[in-house]
């Protein structure tokens, strides 16, 4: 009986986990009846939803640069003579009047319109043989970046797999069978514009179009089938394949985007591929994905579900807890961060690189007043600092398109951007007021080539790249700011994205001079600008003026009720529970709200309660940020409550955020909040397990980052910290913290240091 029961007892989960391994799988019983159940890969670059249909296969195709609309500028030329006429009357009180006028002036003339398009669409017809099909299973293994789909036919096994490789880059399927001759199947390309021309060159499908009428990209696709055995005819846009005994597909795609002709590039692309086998085309893709991924590791508890995720979301959302799915949960945004930005190429936009259609929902653009940047939380602190350079990259082209608004817009120094851009690098204001007249969309994204630094200690690169684009930040917030009758100098026009507030005459209106987000931005980029030009030794006189006008710049305020004022004037917001909360910028992703400000931290406390009380945090990304602000203020109790919140309400069943509808942010932002729980370090020290709820009594995690150059892997027990250990990695002086023990050690690069529970030196 023992020997029985035990050998029970290993087998089930056994074989669960050699076909799921579960901690680190997403998996499901059945194909994606639509697209928030398919299963994403990505390259960076190149990505697919695989929806893992028995019969019919879709896959739906993405590269980065398939953009429509192109690069043009489109200042409004009245915002330059109407700019001191809207401060005026700001000032006298007169919102809706200068909201007016800055909607007539200010708002550029977006002509040409520009949105990510999907790159089209590949259909596999299989040919399975007649029966009842059993043992279906789809899974992403984020351990590998491979997706698979298994089933069984009439005793026959069809197992097929899927990844998107960065070092051959190109999408790479294999389809095999248990049994000789049983793969039967037709590929077909297509693209939903209609518009696309296919040829066949040799033995590979081509498409061509240059999207949206011309306006856009000229995009390639190239498909190519190598068969095992059985036969292989191409006709027109598809292939179609008999009675093989295993297939490798490849799909490579490119675009005009960086100046290069995509034909060359597929082509080329292709010349390499076809020379190397399967197997080391896999390992090579597993070895590149894991070289990122391996490098943070989180266990908040086996998971004890044998369910599959679908069903244990489902159960989290009927109110039972899953810290495993949590876990997993936090290697998705990691996951997706590897899979949809790259060195070299373009920054995650609002759907990462995964959008189906021609028009997805605000053209899955970049929006820059909380979205992009929310994408970027995880990259440091997770491990994946390459990774956040693409955005700063493209920071760094905001730069320069940003610097003629500046002057064309407002007639000033600097480089300025607005809520959001695009593929062309846009950073003029269109479209209402509302949400496109506030001009801190550069200076909040320049505070990511800081932060950059301020993980690495990377000079070079503050040299080469990051103070140029910090400074053209500063630049344009000296001369945006104005002195007001009190002698403190304050932003505006502007608003508090993307908020309301009744005036004292009874209307709602937006426009006002000095909300206090933008206030903090400011004090962050002048503040972090003034350290980098002093680690350089540069710009003397600038940093001067910078720290002069730092400390008359409008401070955080409290209001009459104990809450962070989100404007100068105590103002009633008109929608109290709205989900941006953007005056707790200082509290995260800022750093000005901390520890040592008792008084503010106690007043965003009170911020976020009302939010909250009011129906906060009901879109993905409010709720990520919400989880990231409670961990701020340590209480890991609201932080996992949040969290629980999201997967309860704003999460699909391929664990993609559900805006509505989907928007990466909100697993970016969570990821980001999972790892803020347990390592901090915005306030000049490391402080470990800030905001450990009790759920997670027991648990480790390895490898995340700490600003001033420090890995940190933690491990706890009981609720309480066991060890902690550190790796130096520039030397810099640590400053240990664990609730009110703090340690303080000089470091040498590239050493280990050991702290036990209490913080001792082991
Ligand atoms: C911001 C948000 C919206 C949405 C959009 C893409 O403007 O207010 O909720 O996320 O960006």
């Amino acid at each position: 009986m023992k020997i029985i029961f035990v050998g029970l007892f290993i087998l089930i989960p056994a074989l669960l986990s050699a076909q799921h391994n579960s901690e680190q799988t997403l998996w499901y019983e059945s194909p994606a009846a639509n697209w928030n159940e398919a299963l994403p890969v990505g390259n960076g670059r190149l990505g697919a939803m695989v929806f893992g249909g028995v019969e019919h296969e879709r896959l739906q195709l993405n590269e980065e640069s398939v953009w429509s609309g192109k690069d043009f500028d489109f200042v409004n030329p009245e915002a330059i003579k109407s700019l001191g006429e809207i401060r005026k009357l700001l000032l006298a009180g007169k919102y809706t009047e200068a909201q007016t006028l800055a909607q007539q002036s200010m708002m550029g003339n977006k002509k040409i319109p520009s949105s990510y398009q999907t790159l089209g669409d590949l259909a596999i017809q299989f040919q399975n043989p007649a029966g009842e099909i059993t043992d279906y299973s789809r899974s992403l293994n984020l351990s590998t970046a491979i997706a698979s789909v298994q089933y069984n036919v009439n005793q026959v096994t069809f197992a097929r797999e899927y990844f998107a490789s960065a070092p051959e880059q190109a999408l790479v399927a294999k389809f095999t069978a248990n049994q000789s001759a049983s793969l039967s199947l037709t590929v077909q390309l297509s693209r939903a514009s209609n518009q696309a021309s296919f040829a066949v060159e040799g033995n590979e499908l081509v498409m061509h179009e240059h999207i949206n009428n011309g306006v856009g990209v000229k995009l390639v696709a190239r498909v190519k089938i190598v068969n095992e055995g059985g036969t292989v005819t191409l006709s027109n846009n598809q292939v179609v394949v008999t009675n093989a005994n295993a297939i490798t597909l490849f799909l490579t795609a490119a675009t005009d985007y960086w100046g290069t002709d995509p034909n060359t590039t597929t082509r080329q692309q292709f010349a390499t591929i076809v020379k190397k086998n399967y197997d080391a085309i896999k390992q090579q893709h597993i070895g590149d994905y894991q070289h990122y991924f391996n490098r943070v590791g989180l266990n908040l508890g086996t998971s004890k579900s044998h369910l599959s995720t679908d069903k244990r979301l489902k159960a989290v959302q009927a109110g039972e807890r899953d810290d495993a799915l949590l876990a997993l949960f936090f290697q998705y945004g990691r996951y997706l961060l590897i899979s949809s930005s790259r060195v070299g190429g373009l920054p995650a936009n609002l759907q990462g690189i995964w959008a189906d259609g021609l028009n997805p929902p605000w053209d899955a653009d970049y929006h820059i007043n909380i979205n992009i940047q929310m994408n970027y939380w995880p990259a440091e602190v997770t491990n994946l600092s390459e990774l956040h350079l693409p955005f700063i990259s493209f920071v760094d082209s905001l730069r320069v398109d940003g610097r003629k608004t500046a002057r064309d817009m407002y007639g000033i120094n600097g480089s300025v951007a607005h809520f959001t851009s695009d593929a062309w690098h846009f950073t003029e204001p269109y479209g209402e007021v509302q949400w496109a007249m506030w001009p801190m969309g550069y200076a909040w994204s320049a505070l990511h080539a800081w932060e950059h630094y301020e993980f690495t200690h990377d000079k070079k690169f503050l040299e080469t790249q990051g103070y140029t684009i910090l400074k053209a930040a500063a630049e344009f917030c000296l001369s945006y700011l104005t002195m007001d009758s009190s002698g403190k100098f304050i932003s505006g026009p502007s608003i508090s994205p993307e908020n309301s507030f009744k005036t004292p005459t009874g209307e709602t209106s937006m426009l006002v001079m000095g909300p206090t987000m933008d206030h903090m931005i400011i004090r962050e980029v002048l503040q972090s600008t003034i350290e980098a030009s002093a680690i350089l030794k540069l710009d003397l006189t600038f940093r001067k003026k910078m720290k002069y006008v730092l400390a008359l710049l409008a401070p955080t305020e409290i209001a009459q009720d104990g809450r962070i004022k989100e404007w100068m004037q105590d103002f009633e917001e008109a929608e109290p529970g709205h989900r941006h909360i953007s005056h707790l910028f200082g509290l995260h992703p800022g750093n000005e709200i901390n520890r040592n400000t008792p008084e503010l931290l106690a007043a965003a406390r009170k911020t976020i309660d009302y939010r909250l009380a009011h129906g906060g945090g009901h879109t993905g990304w409010s709720r990520a940020w919400i989880v990231n602000f409670f961990a701020r203020l340590h209480d890991g109790e609201s932080a996992y409550n949040n969290l629980t919140a999201l997967l309860q309400k704003s999460i699909l069943p391929n664990l993609f955020d559900n805006h509505p509808p989907f928007q990466i942010d909100g697993n970016f932002g969570a990821t980001a909040g999972i790892a803020e729980m347990l390592v901090q370090s915005h306030a000049n020290e490391i402080e470990v397990l800030p905001a450990l709820p009790q759920a997670w009594q027991q648990g480790s995690v390895k490898g995340l980052r700490a600003r001033g150059g420090f890995e940190v892997d933690v491990t706890w027990e009981l609720g309480k910290l066991k060890s902690v250990r550190i790796k130096s990695l520039v030397g810099n002086k640590l400053v240990l913290r664990y609730a009110d023990e703090v340690k303080e050690l000089k470091t040498i690069a590239g050493q280990a240091y050991r702290f036990d529970g209490v913080l001792n030196l082991q």
